[in-house]
């Protein structure tokens, strides 16, 4: 295996396209998130090239003329690695590659290759290398060399080596073999996840390095790994967080989301984005401090649309105020989205402020109930304890009066316990 330190930088180019669609800055702020991505891979782009166009060339997505240039600019400066910001075709690549004599790379496989070097755990592992097969099954040509090839990662197993031999049938068996896998992988998660079912579950979702981990930290005082890379994270943590002197919730922080995320990717990750589908409050973590951070925060939300997260209660937290100098600015800001909540994870600006946020938004999934309970019901109200807050009692002659809040989604452990004790329905009576 190859270490990362050791081995040499590849130089490369990329490449965007301006279009009707596409706006100029657009494509500029794309292709310097594009740079981030190469940097993250070990790669160091040092020419950064748009063209003007229309639309797309089908046959070779940039202009003939243009594609020659680049071949040209490879060669003479023995670039190793071209890198185009949108996904391209199997057509493109084998035309490129006629003209450009390097290795022809787009942004989902740079994106996968990050992933595939970065994967530790067994089922990130499999998801990756099932994202990377999928990618690759419709672009498998001779000529399709990939960046994989060189990490430790699951490219050395899989699609970065045996792509030129294997054929299509192959890869097609390994898909299924992989799809299994991760089938067996996903009820063992399921079984862990139901046993966490009693916690409130609340859950870091944002746009990769707004500060997720930061904030994981910052609030359970646990070693999180962080790094201003993106995709340093790829599992999820779970630690626990008291939000009051009270409540304690779970928090979980996972995979960052990215513009134009390879698909594949998204449907492989399943499993691992559960924990943010079954949550009970979602921590939408914002880097404010970004100039296009209203993008990413469109990104975010188509995403977890695709998950099926976007009705959840969400708390909006705007992170890094402690890079905004311009105190005009964060005012307008407070003025402009006034349901956030401004924070600094790393130093710790308001964090009381955001428990309060996250209280709040679990107000809204709370029922609250009174019960009149006569003495051979008392050992109800131990039961009670387990998944409610007891708020009140009240003791008369020979009953006593329970107030309790809980949450909506142990509405079902509530019916129970009052089946089970011969207690009817009709004894609640409703605040
Ligand atoms: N200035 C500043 N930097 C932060 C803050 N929160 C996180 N960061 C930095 O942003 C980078 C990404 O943080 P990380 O938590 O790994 O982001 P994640 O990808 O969302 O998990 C790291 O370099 C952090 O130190 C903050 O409040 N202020
Ligand atoms: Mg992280």
């Amino acid at each position: 295996m190859e270490l990362h330190s050791t081995s040499k930088i590849e130089k490369a180019i990329v490449v965007g396209l301006v279009t009707n669609k596409v706006r100029r800055h657009q494509v500029r702020e794309y292709l310097d998130e594009l740079i981030r991505l190469a940097d993250t891979a070990g790669v160091e782009v040092v020419h950064k090239i748009t063209q003007e166009r229309d639309s797309i060339e089908p046959a070779t997505y940039l202009g003939t003329g243009k594609v020659i240039e680049i071949g040209q600019l490879a060669e003479q400066e023995k670039i190793e690695m071209v890198i185009f910001d949108d996904d391209l075709s199997a057509v493109q690549v084998r035309n490129l590659e006629k003209v450009i004599k390097c290795k022809i790379l787009d942004r989902s496989g740079l994106i996968l290759d990050i992933f595939a070097s970065r994967a530790k755990t067994k089922e990130a592992m499999t998801q990756v290398e099932l994202a990377q097969l999928q990618y690759l099954l419709p672009r498998l040509t001779r000529q399709w060399t990939h960046l994989s090839k060189q990490y430790g990662g699951v490219g050395t197993k899989g699609p970065g080596e045996t792509q030129l031999e294997v054929d299509r049938r192959d890869v097609r068996t390994r898909i299924s073999l992989l799809k299994e896998k991760l089938k067996e992988i996903s009820v063992e998660r399921m079984e862990q996840r139901k046993k966490r079912n009693d916690w409130t579950r609340v859950a870091l979702v944002g746009y990769t390095n707004a500060g997720k981990s930061t904030l994981l930290k910052q609030m359970s005082g646990a070693d999180v790994f962080i790094e201003d890379r993106l995709f340093a994270t790829l599992d999820t943590t779970i630690r626990q967080v008291a939000i009051s002197q009270t409540k304690k919730i779970l928090l979980s922080d996972t995979v960052g989301f990215i513009r134009k995320l390879p698909p594949h990717l998204i449907a492989s990750f399943r499993s691992t984005l559960a924990e943010v589908v079954e949550s009970d409050v979602i921590l939408h973590v914002v880097d404010v401090s970004h100039s296009h951070f209203e993008e990413h925060i469109h990104v975010v939300k188509e995403t977890l649309q695709e998950l099926g997260a976007s009705e959840k209660p969400t708390v909006m937290v705007f992170n890094k105020i402690d890079c905004i100098e311009d105190r005009a600015m964060l005012t307008a800001l407070k003025k402009e989205y006034e349901n956030a909540v401004f924070i600094s994870a790393e130093r710790g600006i308001n964090i009381s402020g955001l428990k309060e946020k996250i209280l709040e938004a679990l107000e809204h999934e709370l029922r609250e109930e009174v019960l009149v309970l006569t003495p051979s019901d008392y050992r109800l109200i131990s039961k009670l304890h387990e998944f409610a807050e007891i708020i009140k009692k009240d003791y008369d002659d020979n009953t006593v009066k329970v107030r309790f809040r809980f949450d909506k989604k142990f509405s079902g452990r509530l019916m129970k316990l009052l089946h089970k004790s011969g207690i009817t329905e009709e004894s609640l009576q409703q605040c």
